[in-house]
């Protein structure tokens, strides 16, 4: 059921741009958002640098490709950002996704400046899993 459920979405992310506004889903993201796929692996994020602007809302997609469960953790990054209706509901600045989980959140940068991203689960981030969000004017 879940892996369905994902596979709809991709379905209807792939078929996004083609469809007329009236047939957009009603908390899809407004059509110009710039979107980021994040893919989380063993023992990576990619990209591992993101460049976002002040006041300009991102739509990001983290897809978990692995076979075990990560997390994508900036605390600090989202502390000073808005996160839009529509978006994953996620805690803590901290956003767990199981093996082969697709997650997607609508963010708004508030506040300039470069943010720590991090996988949290044990070692992960020594062994690689971390990055940095920069947020420019
Ligand atoms: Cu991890």
């Amino acid at each position: 059921m879940i892996r369905i459920a994902t596979y709809a979405s991709v379905v209807a992310l792939a078929a996004f741009s083609t469809m007329p506004a009236s047939a957009q889903l009603r908390d899809a993201a407004p059509e110009h958002v710039e979107a980021i796929t994040v893919r989380l692996s063993n023992f990576a994020f990619t990209p591992d640098h993101l460049r976002l602007k002040v006041g300009i809302p991102v739509r990001l997609k983290l897809v978990n490709e692995s076979g075990g469960k990560h997390d994508f953790s900036a605390p600090k990054f989202f502390a000073a950002s808005e996160i839009l209706p529509g978006s994953f509901l996620f805690s803590n600045g901290e956003i767990d996704l199981r093996s082969h989980q697709t997650v997607e959140l609508t963010v708004v940068p508030h506040v300039p400046g470069t943010y720590r991203l991090e996988c949290t689960h044990f070692l992960h981030s020594f062994f690689g899993m971390h990055g940095t969000i920069d947020v420019v004017p």
